[in-house]
């Protein structure tokens, strides 16, 4: 139970907190069910693993603030809201309806079940046509498991294929996951610069990009 003394003290900490952000973002994560989409945003937002399997039902969502250094050398402080999409089929139409208005992607497969690496160009195409300026990162994940079978090759072609990012990870060891998401918000920022000042609400939609897909 939250009391209106306890209530006014969290909205002035929330006040304070948010006076130094500059720039929010939304992120959202796609790929097929299992292949670490919670794992990784649990990685970056706590430092935590777990090996147990438990789908995510429906859509969650965790948030950071994270400082980032920019190419001119300035240091400014981002918030990203990271919306964790369930990968089952069942949630395909509650998905496009939560990809709206995002600024990043990031597509992850599972480096041991080619299928969700052939998926990839599926769920780029589904985002793109609903966030035709957001930034995408394509992540191959589990590459600390023994029975890899997408070569790194695999994940390079998409990469030029695509005009993405890509990044290989380890949600289980944490290998290149800060990286992943601090070059997100970097890149996400550089361009909202080239965009010029637009709402932060439709960061991820206006103008329409032609698409190497013909989307
Ligand atoms: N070895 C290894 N296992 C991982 C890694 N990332 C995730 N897993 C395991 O893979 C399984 C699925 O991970 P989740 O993060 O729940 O997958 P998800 O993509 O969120 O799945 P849905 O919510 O169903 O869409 C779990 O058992 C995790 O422990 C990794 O980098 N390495
Ligand atoms: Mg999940």
């Amino acid at each position: 139970m939250i009391d209106d003394e306890e209530k006014t003290r969290f909205d002035k900490n929330m006040a304070n907190d948010m006076s130094s952000v500059s720039h929010m973002f939304k992120l959202v994560a796609l790929g097929d069910g299992a292949v670490g989409k919670t794992s990784c945003i649990k990685r970056y937002t706590e430092d935590s693993f777990s090996e147990r399997y438990i789908a995510t039902i429906g859509t969650t969502f965790a948030l950071k603030t994270l400082d980032v250094e920019l190419p001119s050398g300035s240091t400014v402080t981002a918030r990203v809201v990271l919306w964790d999409l369930a990968g089952q089929p069942t949630y395909n139409e509650l998905r496009r309806r939560y990809m709206a208005g995002a600024s990043m992607a990031m597509i992850v497969y599972d480096v041991t079940r080619p299928q969700t690496f052939l998926d990839i160009g599926d769920w780029f195409t589904r985002f793109i046509t609903v966030c035709p300026n957001a930034v995408v990162a394509v992540v191959a994940n589990k590459i600390d498991r023994e029975d890899r079978l997408v070569p790194s090759e695999a994940g390079n072609m998409v990469q030029q294929w695509l005009d993405v990012m890509h990044y290989e990870t380890s949600a289980k060891t944490g290998e290149n996951i800060n990286l992943l998401f601090t070059d997100l918000v970097k890149r996400a920022i550089e361009k909202q610069q080239e965009l010029g000042p637009i709402d932060q609400t439709m960061a991820g939609t206006p103008p329409h990009r032609p698409s190497k897909l013909g989307v």
